[in-house]
């Protein structure tokens, strides 16, 4: 399942998911050996999407892997969709090299044009190794590193053009119910020759548009003056959500939109120009059984725990999450925060030009792929970098240059884990703040004087009307494990924990969003497991099975008493 919406009514589309082949290749011989035109015959089945770990004997395997199956096409063009392949990625189609790609969480695609109809053999070799200065993330990460195909691939057969592009902008009049829109169309014609086609642009169905075309190569249109009345905004007592499609003659593509207004404004965050509080959970999309290739029948039951706890955001910690689970929050009404997985850089690494470069691009295919998802308010630039060094500053600020560029309408954040010493802040809509107090080292009762520090150093700054976001706050709790004393690692301190933790910030007025870390135990990484009991990261307030622990039960009592 690739969307929650039908995506193509014309466009002939298949999935490619299914039992491929799969051999592992820890002595990277497979492209001397050229495994991508001649199989090893001694492979082992695999579904995708999934991740490798969980097949017998691969749980800590890192490093390079093949996989391959066939398909049949009938067109002479076809478009590959690899929705997610963790790290390093090269496609081979019918033993030739047709491209490749870095970064586990976005998706890629190829255009192959004039092939053979028939039978074709795809290869896939995948690199999921991390190291600690040019990959993002770093090795020493706090999730587990599964590797492989972990969602779906996409075969779309094209005809003689294709919608290749588009991006659906607008502008909300003063009184939110009109919405003037702007359209952007790349046409693509897969011959020499002029085709002579139309443009139609439906809204729900009802033609809206008409534009005569003439293609020839690549056509870039923009559209402007389509103006919508009466409209129902979104929002996340009522998500209302609009089909917007675009058709050729002999192709077509849907969009999922809604429409709605976020900004910052004397130190509030404002949805359609009404205040709004995020009571957030951190979530990262892991299952011990199926790692980062959650099927849709959990996503769907994350999503009704979450909302059962009263959550009205969710940050989606610490990379660009499954488009399926957007659009989930989409329907849902729920704010989401999306972020890439550069995640604890140290000061040395942070000049590192590969880093940048690689920032950038994750960036660019993030809000590439999910700029239409109302649900998503908050673009986070990073997590826990060394923001006091001249390094964060100009990676921070190449950051949002660029950003701004693509999408305005947004706003930007990063978590910090130095607030008092973070140099970076001013760039950014929101103050994002992760603090373990009184569980890492300090005693619960030092919050009051760390908070007042924080808002010192925001007047100090010139930054005080910034709104604050606790975007990480908890404490570890092995599930099962609650005692009379309740030390720390029990149920009972992670509740005491947040009982006051949440309470302290409901009665802050800077604080308009709490986060709490995090919605379930997740596997760690084996850098890091040694200080993580289980080797899980123990902070949920459920556990990896979704079962609750007794903070659930207070954190849904004050999150629902919170309007
Ligand atoms: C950091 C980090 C999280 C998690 C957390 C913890 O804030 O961003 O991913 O590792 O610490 O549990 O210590």
């Amino acid at each position: 399942m690739v969307r929650l919406f039908q995506r193509h009514i014309k466009r002939k589309v298949s999935l490619l998911d299914g039992i491929w082949r799969f051999k592992t290749d820890p002595e990277n011989k497979g492209k001397d050996e050229q495994w991508y035109k001649n199989f090893p015959s001694d492979s082992m089945e695999i579904v995708v999407p999934s991740c490798w770990n969980h097949e017998f004997d691969l749980y800590d395997y890192e490093g390079w892997a093949w996989y391959a199956t066939t398909f049949t096409t009938t067109e002479r063009n076809i478009n590959l969709m690899f929705h997610g392949v963790t790290g390093q990625a090269e496609i081979f189609l019918d033993g030739d090299y047709i491209g490749s790609h870095y970064g586990g969480f976005t998706g890629f695609e190829f255009l192959i044009k004039d092939v053979n109809p028939g039978k074709h053999t795809l290869v896939v070799f995948v690199d999921n190794t991390l190291d600690d200065m040019n990959t993002i993330p770093l090795a020493r990460v706090d999730w587990f590193h599964y590797g492989g195909i972990i969602r779906s691939v996409e075969l779309m057969e094209l005809k003689t053009a294709w919608i290749k592009d588009y991006k659906i902008s607008y502008q909300l009049n003063a009184s939110f119910n009109e919405a003037a829109l702007t359209l952007y169309v790349t046409l693509e014609g897969m011959n020499e020759e002029e085709i002579s086609d139309q443009l139609n642009i439906y809204i729900d169905d009802e033609l809206i548009k008409t534009v005569p075309v003439t293609i020839s190569g690549e056509v870039k249109l923009q559209i402007n003056n389509i103006v919508l009345k009466n409209i129902k905004l979104w929002d996340p007592q009522r998500p209302n959500l609009y089909n917007i499609q675009f058709e050729l003659h002999k192709d077509d593509v849907i969009e999922r939109i809604g429409f709605r207004e976020i900004k910052v404004e004397n130190g509030k965050i404002l949805l359609n120009n009404k205040e709004i509080k995020l009571k957030g959970v951190n979530r990262h999309e892991d299952h011990p059984d199926w790692g980062f290739a959650m099927p849709l029948k959990l996503m769907k039951r994350d999503m009704t725990i979450i909302k059962d706890l009263g959550c009205n955001a969710i940050r989606g910690s610490h990379y660009p999450n499954s488009e399926v689970f957007l659009d989930l929050c989409d329907q849902e009404g729920i704010l989401f925060w999306e972020e890439i997985p550069l995640w604890g850089y140290p000061d040395k690494v942070l000049g590192n030009k590969v880093i940048l470069d690689r920032g950038l691009q994750m960036h660019r295919e993030m809000i590439k792929r999910d700029y239409h998802h109302p649900s998503i308010i908050i673009w986070g630039l990073h997590n826990e970098i060394d923001t006091r060094v001249q390094d964060a500053y100009d990676l921070t600020k190449s950051f949002v240059e660029k950003i701004r560029a693509i999408d305005n309408s947004r706003l930007l954040t990063y978590a910090t884990m130095f607030p008092l010493e973070d140099i970076c802040l001013s760039f950014v809509d929101i103050v994002s703040i992760n603090q373990y107090i009184g569980w890492y080292g300090e005693e619960l009762d030092e919050w009051p004087e760390f908070l007042e520090k924080v808002k010192e150093k925001l007047r100090n700054e010139g930054l005080s009307h910034m709104p604050i976001i606790m975007s990480e706050f908890g404490a570890g709790a092995i599930y099962g494990d609650s005692t009379f004393e309740g030390p720390k690692w029990t149920e009972n301190y992670q509740e005491k924990y947040l009982d006051y933790t949440l309470k302290l910030f409901k009665d802050e007025p800077s604080i308009v969003g709490t986060y709490i870390w995090q919605y379930c135990d997740i596997r760690t990484s084996k850098e890091m497991c040694l200080s993580r009991p289980r080797s899980f990261n123990n902070k949920g307030l459920v556990n990896e099975y979704r079962k609750p622990k007794m903070a659930y039960w207070t954190v849904r009592k004050l999150y629902r008493e919170m309007e």
